[in-house]
């Protein structure tokens, strides 16, 4: 048990530059942005609490197994009411419920959006990519897909990897906004507690803030088809100068992707009922 927690808090010291499920973990990642700091306090809070609920309920379920065991107690009591008793596993029950609801109400408000954010990411979900817009870059749009098993390099992670990864500028307030074209899915990422549904016709808004340069990986977590294990999500977080190199090279590499009056090419998928994006750029096996 021991060496188990020790490899835990080693495999967390050693994820601290990228942020993904490991085999064995224990506990939830190493938090990425103050929304996952904040999650990760009331998670422990809960542990806390649910442990002593299940700790004081099977001591009380020992202490009658002996106590009032026939051959102590033959004759048992007629009580069928004590006041105090009954008072008290009202009372308190109450007062666990507020002291879980106070800080998760004000996580819950403080999850839901930013109010100053510095820039905006609309992330739109796909059977079976993402593509990701910065409307703020005069609309720079791109498609991510998973890397194959046979394409991937020493080192890259099976299921993990994308071959264009979003790209964020570290401590900056982003905006995340989230909406699909086909069906139902959702867009997680697991370090910065990030999980919000990609739903058809609606924009729905969350917001991360990533503290540390890194690879994040997340997954659809909406069962949405097929391929619902083969749309991976990879974030970059990058310093601000890197950033603003990426763009340059960013709207030069996908220019020749985005229509020229700027309209979505989801436009044209939703009124044909096809995909109208180009099949060569996919990998096989990816539709
Ligand atoms: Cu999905």
């Amino acid at each position: 048990m021991l060496l188990l927690a020790l490899a835990g808090i080693a495999g967390m010291a050693a994820a601290a530059a990228a942020a993904e499920s490991k085999p064995w973990q224990l506990g939830l990642q190493p938090s990425a942005t103050p929304v996952h700091e904040r999650l990760t306090e009331v998670h422990d809070l809960l542990l806390v609490i649910i442990f002593a609920i299940s700790a004081f309920v099977l001591g009380l379920l020992f202490y009658v197994m002996v106590r009032f065991h026939h051959t102590r107690n033959p004759e048992p009591s007629r009580t069928s009411h004590n006041p105090v008793i009954e008072f008290l596993w009202t009372v308190i029950p109450v007062l666990i419920l507020v002291v879980i609801a106070i800080p998760s109400f004000k996580l819950m408000y403080y999850m839901d959006r930013v109010p100053n954010a510095d820039m905006t990411i609309k992330v739109t979900a796909h059977q079976w990519y993402w593509s990701y817009e910065y409307p703020d870059q005069a609309g720079l749009t791109f498609d991510s897909n998973i890397i194959p098993d046979k394409d991937l390099k020493p080192g890259e992670k099976r299921l993990l990897e994308v071959d264009n990864p979003l790209v964020v500028p570290v401590d900056t307030n982003i905006r995340v906004l989230v909406t699909g074209t086909d069906v139902i899915h959702s867009w997680f990422v697991p370090s910065f507690g990030v999980q919000e549904y990609a739903v058809i016709g609606r924009l729905n808004e969350s917001w991360m803030r990533v503290e540390h340069e890194g690879a994040y990986y997340g997954e659809c977590n909406q069962i949405c088809g097929i391929n619902h294990s083969r749309m991976p999500i990879k974030v970059v977080a990058v310093a601000k100068p890197d950033f603003a190199k990426w763009l340059g090279e960013a709207k030069k590499k996908f220019a020749a992707a985005t229509p020229p009056d700027g309209a979505q090419p989801d436009g044209a998928t939703l009124v044909a009922g096809v995909d109208a994006q180009p099949t060569a750029e996919k990998p096989a096996g990816n539709r």
